[in-house]
């Protein structure tokens, strides 16, 4: 890893509120060496990787318009009345390059799989995960990176991840108790003040720099959000006792580090859990709404809360602390660590009789189990087969999807991403399931931000879909011909 002269780590050392320090502009801190020459010329280089981004953003930005210009007119499906009552599934939209979803094989990023991309991304120095900077430079540029490709991107990250006193600040201001991901949504409405697009929009930016200032909004984000999240867990969970960042480490491993967890496997997890979570194509609720808010030219920290407020809903990202708070309950409830499938079975039916989904089990799009679910499943495999919580969630697998197939409505019956994701955590004693939301963001990130640069670089307009009234559906359906609804 590039060593950028940054201080080790203080752990378990109880900072004030007012003691997150600027490195860069701090060169008389305790331990801090200059940069080395080496590790200037890969900033430097990271540059590249914004004008390799520019390069490919701006022929693809060309080629559409060209694709536009003669195809324009082509249809490509049609849509049922019962599909806009419904959630809009199914109604192809939306234009994301990061991911695609294919509802039998799971997502691809750019086209690759995610055990391609387990075995191909470089890693960590003696690791066996993916580093998320990896994922993040293929998202953007669309080629997998080298090792110092994806090391560029540590260095950049770590270069800006200094978080302004004033948000800690901010934080502080909401009740201990507040849920971590609504203190998270405050923190980065507070960073907000930071960005570079709103004020270069203020002055009067061309439209043609509008993806650079995204850009470089967008790095200077993802670069504070593990610090900004450690912060909100070390608040609510460790009694304010902070843990300063590790210069020496990638991203994710130094977000593991100022959580509070040092085990090697962990921050292996943590790597592969930021990689995992990262994009899921287009239409989910957080990256549509961090694009369409985005759509607006609100800038990457205003569009990036937005599709955090979704995240934090109950039917996407908020179902990874339902699966564990549900499993916690069972548990409970059954007076054992490890119930028999037919107990799991019999909880199960209970759960959806009481009128409640039975989380970490369906999905919008997929059709099959989740690939992330798999990936998860094998890294318990790998690191903890014993663990009767981890047992647990595999018995959970194997009971439910026949209870709701039986159910005749449920299109998937099969576990998501978040239904293997809080028994790994738990595992190494992170039990506050209320936090693993938080998680997600930060890894959510690394999509969003990168579908928000290709927005602009493609100058893609103000979304504004059309909607109707059943007014006028029941006057279409009439055939009667007016066009004015309520
Ligand atoms: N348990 C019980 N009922 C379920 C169910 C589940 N896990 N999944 C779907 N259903 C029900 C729906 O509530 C719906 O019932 P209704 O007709 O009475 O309203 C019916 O089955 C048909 O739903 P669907 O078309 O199969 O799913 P959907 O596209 O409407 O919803 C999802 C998808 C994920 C919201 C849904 O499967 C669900 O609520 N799952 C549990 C929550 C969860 O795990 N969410 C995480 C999703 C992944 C993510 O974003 N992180």
């Amino acid at each position: 890893m590039v060593n950028l002269g940054l201080p080790a780590s203080i752990p378990n050392r109880k900072l004030q509120f007012h003691d997150n320090i600027d490195f860069a502009a701090q060169p008389s801190f305790n331990n801090f060496t200059p940069l080395k020459s080496s590790s200037l010329k890969k900033i430097i280089g990271m540059e590249i990787m914004k004008e390799r981004f520019k390069v490919k953003g701006e022929a693809l930005a060309t080629e559409i318009k060209e694709l536009l210009k003669e195809h324009g007119n082509k249809k490509i499906g049609e849509v049922h009345l019962s599909q806009i009552y419904q959630g809009m599934r199914g109604i192809t939209g939306l234009v994301a390059e990061t991911s695609l979803l294919d509802a039998q094989e799971g997502i691809r990023f750019r086209g690759y799989s995610i055990p391609e991309l387990q075995q191909k991304l470089p890693k960590a120095e003696g690791g066996n995960e993916p580093l998320p900077e990896g994922l993040f430079y293929l998202m953007l540029v669309g080629e997998l990176p080298t090792d110092e490709q994806a090391q560029h991107v540590t260095s950049v990250w770590q270069r800006r991840s200094h978080v302004p006193n004033y948000v800690f600040d901010t934080i502080e201001a909401l009740p201990v108790n507040a849920h971590p991901m609504t203190q998270f949504v405050v923190a980065v409405m507070a960073l907000q003040t930071q960005s570079q697009f709103a004020k270069r929009y203020a002055a009067g930016m061309s439209k043609k720099d509008y993806w650079d200032a995204v850009f470089d909004d967008s790095m200077d984000l993802i670069a504070r959000l593990p610090r900004v999240a450690a912060y909100i867990y070390r608040r609510k969970y460790k009694n304010g006792e902070h843990i300063q960042p590790n210069g020496l480490l990638d991203w994710a491993g130094n977000f593991a580090h100022m959580m509070g967890y040092e085990d090697e496997s962990f921050k292996e997890l943590m790597r592969l859990y930021m990689t995992i979570h990262a994009d899921h194509e287009g239409g989910n609720v957080s990256a549509h709404a961090t694009h369409l808010v985005g759509s607006a030219l609100s800038d990457p920290y205003l569009s990036f809360a937005a599709g955090m407020n979704g995240l934090a809903g109950p039917l996407h990202g908020l179902a990874n602390q339902e699966v564990i708070k549900w499993i916690f309950e069972l548990r409970e409830e059954l007076e054992t660590e490890l119930p028999t499938k037919d107990q799991i079975s019999e909880y199960v039916k209970k759960t959806l009789s009481q009128g409640k989904v039975v989380p970490g089990y369906g999905h919008a799009v997929l059709r099959k189990t989740d690939p992330r679910f798999t990936a998860q499943m094998e890294f318990g495999k790998k690191h903890m087969p014993d663990d009767p919580l981890v047992q647990t969630v595999w018995n959970i697998y194997e009971t439910v999807p026949p209870i709701l197939q039986s159910l005749g409505k449920i299109k998937n019956p099969w576990p998501n991403v978040d239904a293997h994701s809080g028994a790994l955590l738990v595992h190494y004693g992170m039990v506050e399931y209320e936090f693993y939301t938080v998680l997600f963001g930060v890894s959510r990130a690394l999509g969003v931000l990168a579908g928000l640069c290709w927005d602009r670089i493609l100058g893609l307009p103000l979304e504004r879909p059309k909607s109707v009234s059943t007014r006028l559906v029941k006057k279409w359906l009439n055939g009667e011909d007016e066009i004015w609804g309520d």
